[in-house]
Formats: structure tokens, sequence, C-alpha cells
């Protein structure tokens, strides 16, 4: 029944709200409706966009009455809800997930072309979401698209930034930042809910007032905004079931001030409206390393609490006992960003509900789970207590008190161990006071999760190891995962074909199925077809490179691909070392090109703005591909790639071309990776270290189908213990002193020495990720990889067992690990 009908006299007002129909007649009709009614125009004088965000509000139409309809559904059930909090979701486009989770891909490719349109050609005009900047926000997109193929109750929450990841492009193979005005051609894919905004407010002070002769505390802030959730929908694939992700967008509260305006300061009218925006309007461009800015702990803050007061004022009835709240939902933390959600929901239920502490307490520390996601030391988010304190004073003053309480809990366990108890402190005092969003979270959390078994393990013993004595049952492991439906359906139509005609279709939503692939990987004729999918992904990577940069891909070249953020410890520059000691053995007569491998290398990598020894790399690897590209010794045998602007649409053409998927950061190092199991599902085989996730990798796909190489996590720890010194690794191995020699002498520079020093000096003095430890182990693995491609035919076996065995990376097994260990969230059926 129409839910928002009051008294309704006529009978249509009673109906359910019905998708239009599927067919391709119901298609076209709904898509001339949004095309004469929404954007305004007639067919014949429509543009290619106005038809895009035509056909986006239809493929909408059809999600929306299944939208509502599980809306309804949850409430009745009064089921558990998953809130997934995080600051990133790095999306992709929408236009074929979405076809294809609502079964309308046919549908919609004739209902187009019975209007005279080529779906194809609209497609290219979705300029993808990019709010995130990498594996944090790419995990959160395919956790969403799990839970709702899993039939959970899920609201992502989240920010809608104006402005999402830059648009990386190079100037003379330098990176430099474009803004992703990702909004300017419209969004077809949410829709806001302004009547269901929320205030935010920041600053102030707070006093204490007597409530019936209980003394209570009150915030009282100077300065608020309005924060406006935007809906999108988030369909479960051929399941009917369609969940939210809401993101919010900061609006001033007054936006605009008569008063000033008509005394004529337009100036001073619109300042108040700029800085409260300001919020919402970009995402930083920060990969593992947290930036101190004021700025950031206003977005936290402020999508944080827009979202916990969504779930409790609008989500939950109004007469919801709150004591109960644990039954309703948890609240996932993704990473540290989230956490200022702890204190805000004690606040909300003290402050605002009237709740005692501890009750409070209880209540909060059954409703939120925090995921770490990182081991770098200083990615783990911490805020001056100043900042915290003038943005943010009740909480602070909540901070202390859970603190105070917690510490007194580790003195009763430990004893006065006072060197303990600074340790394990919410508050830090070195090198100034400040709170540690990472140990508030693990006191206040449920539970504790890392994101690949190495890396839970390194949490527990490492990082976070007094709280793991305190707390042993609060940690746990869940591996990442990545959805079959994208990275595999979409990506890789072919290999998906292939796979469905031998093991039918149930393997898009139990992946574990693929295991039936093994058997096949002994069938020649198997193993053949496989092989023509690799070819064609080439061949389709090469059309699609050719028209956006102008570059070619050979076909007949082993692709070799590294993409993923560009830093330092995960070591692109090893790879560059790699490719530099190939080309310095053709270029000095060492080594004939014929001998060499052919080979074209892929990078894909984007470099925080700030971080200037990362933009340096990029500039290097520019360079090395420029000079290699174009040397006729090395007869086109060595090829480097570095599209720029590596995205979730480039990546989807990029993985399922790949034969070498690269891996090779420093052990200990990665937290888990997800890349790595996109290029292993589409057949590449891995060379990499014994890091995050890529340890399990080897383990199911077994040591002939991978490529390991380097130190492990305690010999990285031995040898730094024993005082790690490169520039022997640089004297013991000659070909090691051959690259970086030829780095030095300004070979890839014009002759100008000064512009790779740093680089160069970095490693032979510093290189804090053993980049030179690792070298010759690197090399050696490299040499296996030529051998082992030499046959072909034992690669593709290699390839195909790589498919079979990985099915466990699908994150609909994340979620499940989710919902048995931390959440215990039901499916809705
Ligand atoms: C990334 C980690 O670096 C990566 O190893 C992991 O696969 C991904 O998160 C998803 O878990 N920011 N990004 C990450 O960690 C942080 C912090």
């Amino acid at each position: 029944v129409n839910p928002g009908a009051a008294r309704p006299t006529h009978p249509l007002a009673l109906a359910p709200v019905v998708s239009p129909p599927s067919s391709v007649d119901g298609f076209v009709k709904q898509f001339l409706t949004n095309l004469n009614f929404d954007q305004g125009v007639s067919l014949s004088e429509s543009d290619a966009n106005d038809q895009y965000l035509a056909l986006a509000g239809t493929v909408r139409d059809y999600l929306m009455a299944r939208w509502l309809e599980d809306q309804a559904r949850q409430n009745e059930q009064q089921s558990k809800t998953v809130c997934y909090l995080s600051a990133e979701y790095l999306l992709g486009r929408q236009l074929d997930n979405n076809l294809l989770a609502a079964r309308l891909t046919d549908i919609a490719t004739d209902a187009l072309a019975q209007c005279g349109i080529d779906i194809n050609d609209l497609r290219e005009l979705e300029v993808e979401p990019g709010l995130g900047n990498g594996g944090l926000g790419r995990l959160a997109a395919c956790f969403i698209d799990s839970l709702a193929t899993m039939s959970v109750p899920n609201i992502g929450y989240g920010i809608r930034y104006e402005y999402g990841i830059f648009r990386q492009t190079f100037v003379d193979g330098e990176q430099v930042e474009q803004p992703d005005a990702w909004l300017r051609m419209g969004s077809p894919w949410d829709f806001p809910h302004p009547e269901a905004a929320q205030t935010i407010s920041f600053g102030g002070r707070t006093e204490t007032y007597d409530d019936n002769g209980t003394e209570r505390t009150r915030w009282i802030p100077d300065w608020s905004v309005l924060a406006v959730p935007y809906n999108m929908m988030v369909p479960g694939y051929h399941n009917g079931r369609v969940n939210t992700l809401r993101l919010w967008r900061a609006v001033a509260t007054n936006a605009f001030d008569l008063r000033i305006f008509n005394s004529g300061d337009y100036e001073e009218s619109v300042r108040a409206q700029t800085f409260a925006e300001n919020i919402s309007k970009v995402l930083y461009p920060e990969d593992s390393t947290p930036q101190g800015k004021e700025l950031r702990l206003q977005q936290q803050y402020f999508f944080v609490s827009a979202s916990i007061r969504d779930f409790i004022d609008t989500v939950l009835p109004a007469d919801y006992d709150l004591t109960k709240l644990p039954d309703r939902v948890i609240f996932q933390l993704n990473d540290t960003h989230p956490v200022i959600g702890v204190p805000e929901l004690m606040r909300v239920l003290i402050d605002e509900k009237g709740m005692e502490w501890d009750d409070a307490w209880a209540i909060t520390q059954q409703c939120f789970a925090y995921t770490c996601h990182t081991l770098l030391p200083e990615a783990l988010e911490v805020w001056p207590v100043d900042l915290l304190g003038r943005l943010l004073p009740r909480h602070l003053e909540i901070i202390y008190r859970i603190n105070e309480e917690f510490l007194e809990e580790v003195r009763e366990r430990f004893g006065d161990d006072m060197l303990r108890i600074r340790n394990m402190s919410i508050i830090g005092e070195h090198p100034y006071r400040s709170v540690r969003m990472a140990y508030l979270a693990t006191v206040a959390g449920a539970k504790v999760n890392g994101v690949a078994e190495l890396h839970s393990q390194l949490l527990r013993d490492k990082v976070l190891h007094d709280f793991a004595e305190m707390y042993p049952d609060k940690f746990t492991n869940v591996t990442n995962g990545i959805t079959p439906r994208r990275f595999i359906r979409l990506a890789n139509p072919s290999l998906a074909e292939l796979i469905t005609e031998a093991l039918g279709a149930g393997w898009t939503i139990d992946l574990e199925r693929l295991r039936g692939l093994e058997a096949l990987a002994e069938d020649p004729e198997f193993r053949e077809r496989f092989g023509a999918v690799k070819a064609a992904n080439k061949r389709r990577l090469n059309e699609v490179l050719f028209q956006r940069d102008g570059v070619h891909v050979d076909e007949t070249h082993m692709l070799d691909v590294m993409v993923k953020r560009l830093h330092e410890y995960k070591r692109q520059m090893l790879k560059v070392l790699h490719i530099v000691t190939l080309y310095d053995g053709i270029a000095s007569g060492r080594v004939a090109a014929a001998d060499v491998t052919p080979r074209t290398f892929i990078f894909g990598a984007k470099a925080a703005p700030g971080y200037a020894m990362a933009k340096r790399i990029i500039h290097l690897i520019n360079a090395v591909g420029s000079v290699v590209n174009n040397d006729p010794r090395v007869e086109g045998r060595l090829k480097v790639i570095f599209p720029p602007n590596y995205n979730v649409t480039l990546a989807e053409k990029v993985i399922p071309a790949a034969d070498l998927s690269e891996q090779i950061s420093l052990a200990g190092k990665e937290a888990s990776g997800t890349g790595n199991m996109k290029f292993a599902l589409n057949g590449a085989l891995t060379i990499g270290t014994d890091d995050g996730a890529n340890v399990e990798i080897r383990q199911l796909v077994g040591d002939d189908n991978f490529f390991l190489f380097g130190m492990t996590e305690p010999e990285v720890e031995v040898l730094w213990a024993q005082g790690y010194t490169p520039a022997d690794f640089y004297q013991a191995h000659a070909g090691l002193r051959g690259a970086l020699d030829l780095i030095s002498s300004g070979a890839f520079s014009e002759g100008d020495r000064s512009v790779f020093e740093p680089v160069v000096s970095n490693l032979l003095y510093d290189d804090r990720f053993m980049v030179l430890a690792d070298y010759a182990s690197y090399i050696a693995a490299q040499e296996r990889v030529d051998a082992a491609y030499a046959d072909q035919d034992a690669w593709t076996k290699s390839a195909i067992l790589n498919v079979a065995r990985s099915g466990f990376f699908s994150s609909d097994r994340s979620m499940r690990d989710y919902i048995d260990r931390i959440w215990h969230t039901p499916p809705v059926l």
C-alpha cells in the first residue's frame, strides 16, 4: 500500500507501488517519460547526456518500488541493520551494475535501440563517483553490494563529496591534479531528502545544570551546519532487494542572510555559506596516512553525527526503547575516520535521551565494532586535544571519562604498571597531548578486526598488543573480499560466459563453485578457450587505451601489471628497478634483445598531492618509459605504459587482461590488498611477497601457481633490528648497481643528474621499505616468471587454477564472516 497516502480517496492511492513492466515496451515507455518530463526534451531534440540521464532515471524507477518494499519489510520485521560508517565509497560506474542486478541489461539495450540509440554510447558518458582513495573505499563498495545480494539490511553512511579523488594528468611525466567535477553533468543515481536533514553543531562550551536534583551536562555549541542526506539505491544481484547508501552533503543553515544581503555586504552574506559547505566539498586525497587537518575532523564528525542521529531519529520508530538499541543496529567503523561516533552516541544517549553513564556505555560497547586497515604506525589517527576540545568540547569530556574508567580497569587487572598505563591510555602525551582514535575504537568496540590473517595476527602481537592481552576475545580476523558481480561478471564478460557454460550460473553468488574449474584445467580444449579469453581481453584493453591515451598494447606481450596507490611501502620502486635492470642488460649489450621475454609493464597509481617522494617515483616511471619505449635497441620487446588517472572504470579493463599481478610490498606493511584478489580471480598469476592477503592467496592457489620472493615479516624485523644498511646490498649486487647507477647518470633525465638524485639517495641511505634488500630475490623470481611464461600451456593451466581456487575471496564470504563473528545480523527473507 502506498505508505505516504493519508486518508486516500482515490483507489490508486491505496495500490502498491509497482515497477514499470520488465519488457522492452515497458522500458521504452518509462525512458521516454523520463526524457520528456524529467529532462524536458523530446527524443528528436535530446542530446546524449539527456539520454543518459533519462536512462539512469529509468533504471532507478525500476529499483524504486523494490526499495520502498524493502524499507517497509525491514521496519515491519524490526530487523537488525548494519550501519556501515565509512568516509569513503569508491563506487565505480553505476549503470551497468544496476542493469545487471535488476536483470535489465538486454531489455535496456533493445529498448534504446528501438529509440535509435546505442547504449554503448551512453555508457561512456557516466562519470564514476570517485568518493574514495583506494582499497579502503573500494572495499566499502564491495561490502554494500554483497549485503544487498545476501538480503541483509544495511545502510552505508558516508559523505557526498562535491569533488571526489582528483583527476590525475601528466605534464612532462609529472603528476598534475585536476578537480573531479563528477556532479557537473547531473547526478541521476542519488536523490536528496532535504526534509530529513540533521543539524550538526560545532564549537562552543559545556555547562552543568540541575535536572530535578541530578546534575547534568549540556553542550552549547556556537555554530552549526545542515547535513542533507542523498540516497543511492544499492540493488542486490537478481534477488529483488535494494539497500541504501546515504551520503551527507553540508549546507549552510542560514544560507542566505537577507539582512546582511540587503545591507549590500554580499561577500559577508555568502561567507558563512561557503564556510559551512566546505565540509563536504572535497575528499582528502590521502591513503593510509592521515593528515591532521581541522576540516577533516569536521568532516568526520559531520557525517557520523548525522548518521547516528538519522538512524535513531528517523529509521527507528519514534517510541523505540533505546536500551534495546543493540538489537537493531551495529555501527561498523571503517578504520578510525568514524570513531568520533563513539562519544557522539554517548552524548546523544546521556545528554539528549537522559540515560545514565553506565547504561549508555553498556549500550555503546555493543553498538560499535572497529575494522583496522593498516599497520603503519603513522596511519593510526590521532587528534590534538586542543583541536578536539575547541571543535567538540563535550566529546572531549566524554573521551576523558571513558579513558579514566578504562585506565582504572587496566590498573585493576595489571596493578600500578605506569608504563603499561601510559602505553594504553587513549590520551597520548607525546609529542603533544592527543586522542588516539584507534585506542578509543578498541576500548569501545565489541570487536576489533584486521583485514587478512597476517594483518590480524600482527595487530594482536604488535600494534594493539596490550589491548589484545586485556581483551583477547575482542580480536578477530575477517579477510577482505571483492564482489564477483563487478569484478568478474561485468569486468570480464567473456570469462564469465566461459565459467557459466562450464559450471552453470550459480557461481556469481556462490564463488566457491569455481572449484569446479580445477578439473577443467586438465582439459586442453578448455585451456585453449581460456587462453582465447585472455587474448581477447588484451585486445579490448588495447582499444580502450588507444582511444583514451593513444597507446598500444601488444597482444603477444606478457602483460605485467602494477596498479595501486603510489606509496613507498608498496614498492613501485622495486618494479622500476626490475625494468631498468632489463633495459640496462640490453643497452649495455650484455643481453640480446631477442633473448628478452617480450613484456608490457602497466602502471596505474595516484600519489597524494603532498607526498613528494611518491610524485618523484611517478615522474621516474614515466621517464623510464619514454626512454625504454623509444630506444631502438630494445626492438619493442619491453614497453612501459602508465595511463593517467587509474580508477575503477580503468581497473575493469586492465585487470582482466593481465598475465602477471605485482604484489610486492615489504612484508608486514600491506594490511591486505584487494587488487591481488581481483587479479587472481581474473586468471593472472601473482608475483608477491609474503604479505597481507598474498599469504592466503598463495596457500589457496598453491606454491606452483604463485611466484613468492622476498623476506618474511620476521626476517624483516631481524634485519631492521640488526641495523639495515642498504648500501651493502648495492655493493653486493652488480645488477642493482647497474640499475641505480643508470638512474643516477641522468639516462632517464636527459643527462640532468639532479632530477632523480633524491630517489636514489633515499634508497641508498635510508630505504625504509627495504627495496634493496629484496632486489636480488625479486629479480630471481622474475626469471622464474619468464621461464614459466615460455610454456604457455602450463601457464594457462596455472591461471585457471588461480581462478578455480580463489572463490574464498568473494566479498560475500567476507560478509558472512562479519555476520557470524561480529554483527549477528540475519538476512531478512
Ligand atoms: C587499505 C590498506 O592499505 C590495504 O592493504 C587494504 O587492502 C585496504 O585498506 C582494505 O582493507 N587506508 N587504506 C587502507 O588502509 C588505510 C588506513
